[in-house]
């Protein structure tokens, strides 16, 4: 269906938002499951967002892994399988094009745990969730890279026998202080905060966007819906990151891109 009106108002709201981004040489930006919704991997909330009928609140806990460490595994390892046919967007691909305009002037704070910006080429990336391509033993505390690509066994335990965990961060767990404080630098040291993707609901990591526009910084959201990071953007751009970060990253370099994204993709925001 062709909704002409939207479309025009898609197309001057990202040349607001290009506007907002070509002075910038400070850009910080925010990406959550969203951005990796069109390389096939389930977001947390919404559609889909069951996992064997628990919500990620109930999967994603310490308490969970005590109780039941094998169903926490179950949820991992079927993610990790998942990531072996994923594959890098063109919202992610867009993402390492404004990385090399700006260079030491981009940093990429992600809640993901999926990889793909790296995959994607993306250097100052701040994984403050974690990954699901490393491991920690709950015994020894020791840290390893497994890469995805290799199954890991139903409950796998550590060389020193006690068992290994996902080394992402649970609620009720700290952030990594280092890898925080860097994401929060960002935050404030930026013109630009670009938030992709992502339903902006958990703490700390939304912190981050009141914290970069009290510096100041011109707030972008791109998302198919409002959330409430909508409250304090400049621009919204409601429709998909895989369609709208290459338009806008395009239009930075003064290109013409490939016009408004295609009917039936972009289109105005839903409100939930
Ligand atoms: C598209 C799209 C397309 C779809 N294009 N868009 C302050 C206030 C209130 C609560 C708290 C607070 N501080 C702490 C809390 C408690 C808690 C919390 O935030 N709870 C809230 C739910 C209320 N926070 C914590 O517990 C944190 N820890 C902490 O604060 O510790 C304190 C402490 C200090 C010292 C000692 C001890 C403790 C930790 C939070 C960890 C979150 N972990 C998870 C799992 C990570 C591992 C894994 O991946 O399994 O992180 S939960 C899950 O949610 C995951 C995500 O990173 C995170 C955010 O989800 P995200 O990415 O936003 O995904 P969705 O699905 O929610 O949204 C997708 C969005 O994309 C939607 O908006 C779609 O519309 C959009 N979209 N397709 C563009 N194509
Ligand atoms: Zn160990």
């Amino acid at each position: 269906m062709h909704h002409p009106v939207e479309h025009d108002d898609l197309h001057a709201e990202l040349a607001r938002a290009a506007a907002m981004l070509r002075p910038a040489d400070r850009v910080a930006v925010l990406t959550g499951a969203g951005i990796s919704a069109e390389s096939g991997l389930a977001t947390f909330r919404g559609a889909g967002g069951l996992w064997e009928g628990h919500r990620v609140e109930d999967v994603a806990t310490p308490w969970a892994f005590e109780r039941s460490p094998e169903m926490v595994w179950r949820f991992y390892n079927a993610r990790r399988a998942g990531l072996r046919a994923a594959q890098p967007n063109p919202g992610h691909l867009a993402l390492v094009r404004l990385e090399e305009r700006l260079g030491e002037g981009f940093a990429l704070v992600t809640q993901n745990v999926d990889g793909l910006h790296r995959t994607a080429g993306s250097r100052h990336v701040l994984e403050i969730h974690g990954s699901l391509a490393r491991v920690r033993c709950v015994g020894c505390g020791e840290v390893t890279h497994r890469s995805t690509e290799e199954p890991l066994p139903d409950l796998p335990r550590c060389h020193c026998g006690a068992l290994l965990r996902p080394d992402v961060v649970w609620f009720h767990e700290p952030l990594p202080a280092d890898v925080w404080a860097a994401a929060e630098r960002a935050a404030l040291a930026c013109q630009c905060f670009l938030v992709v993707g992502t339903s902006a609901i958990v703490y700390p990591a939304a912190e981050l966007i009141p914290l970069a526009r009290s510096k100041g910084a011109k707030v972008i959201e791109v998302n198919l819906t409002r959330t409430p990071a909508s409250t304090y953007a400049d621009v919204s751009l409601c429709g998909p990151a895989g369609q709208i970060l290459p338009e806008l990253v395009s239009q930075l370099d003064g290109e013409r891109g490939q016009g408004p994204p295609s009917p039936g993709g972009a289109h105005g925001c839903h409100h939930p």
